[in-house]
């Protein structure tokens, strides 16, 4: 943990100020090549300390670079974790402006609703279908704050993993109803098919990543909160949008077709 405390708030204030006005920086480890994961994640907890302050609340968390499709679209090679603010979510069937946003990409997930905590190491996919209240579709919308959307593990851990804009859908099943490792979706832009994938791409099962992230907060001594909403990670490649666009994602297993239109 290389990092002094100053340092951290620094850089944490510069990439907060990156998303706020829009502007793309320089990757974080071009200033600090020798920064660690857990310096990453402290940027990332202050980030998040300064939403909180002033009045932000967090709604939820996520899994990032859950999918093969995802690591190899962004070359790196192993997944993460962030939060959720409220500024990031927007309602079903509402337009989201493009004009504060720097490159904006779409992807589509399953969300899932915790009913009980979840607690790691050692968590299983049986316990966090045990512990599942929902699953819903969703679409994350990520919009990394480094130039070109280029970066590194540690420099897109500090940049709160891209965390732009979200989605969930109002329809929802229910886990143990079926196999959501086979869910499919369908992701088309203008009415013209972008991908195609299925939810096994997200570590071979959504729940897992869900599993993770609970193992993942074990190791700092957290865990999964009863009522959290998670982002389990993009499906398929994330694909760039712009105003005017229309972005629909088809789910089989009857969670339907979630829209998002970009203004
Ligand atoms: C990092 C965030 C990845 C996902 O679902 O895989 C992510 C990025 O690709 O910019 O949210
Ligand atoms: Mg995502």
């Amino acid at each position: 943990m290389p990092l002094t405390h100053e340092q951290i708030e620094a850089l944490a204030e510069h990439l907060e100020e990156a998303q706020l006005t829009a502007t793309p920086v320089t990757k974080v480890t071009d200033t600090y090549p020798a920064m660690d994961h857990d310096d990453a994640y402290a940027v990332q907890d202050a980030i998040r300390r300064r939403k909180v302050d002033r009045g932000a609340r967090i709604v939820g968390l996520k899994m990032g670079l859950t999918s093969f499709a995802k690591m190899a679209q962004m070359g790196v090679e192993s997944p993460i974790r962030g939060f959720l603010p409220d500024e990031a979510q927007v309602a079903e069937g509402e337009p989201i402006p493009t004009t504060w946003l720097i490159h904006p990409k779409i992807e589509p997930e399953l969300a899932f609703v915790t009913s009980a905590p979840l607690h790691g190491p050692g968590c299983t996919i049986e316990q966090v279908l045990q512990a599942t209240a929902r699953v819903h579709p969703a679409m994350e919308i990520i919009d990394s704050r480094y130039e070109n959307f280029r970066f590194d593990l540690t420099s897109v851990i500090a940049d709160n993993t891209s965390t732009c804009r979200f989605v969930v859908g109002e329809a929802w099943i229910a886990p143990g109803t079926l196999d959501l490792a086979a869910v499919e979706v369908e992701l088309s832009v203008d009415g013209v098919l972008a991908h195609r994938g299925t939810a096994a791409a997200v570590l071979g099962d959504p729940a897992a990543s869900v599993a993770m992230l609970a193992d993942m907060l074990a190791a700092r001594g957290e865990h999964i909160p009863a009522g959290t909403l998670i982002l389990t990670g993009g499906i398929t490649a994330a694909v760039p949008v712009a105003a005017g666009q229309v972005v629909a994602a088809r789910y089989s297993a009857g969670l339907g077709e979630l829209t998002v239109a970009f203004s």
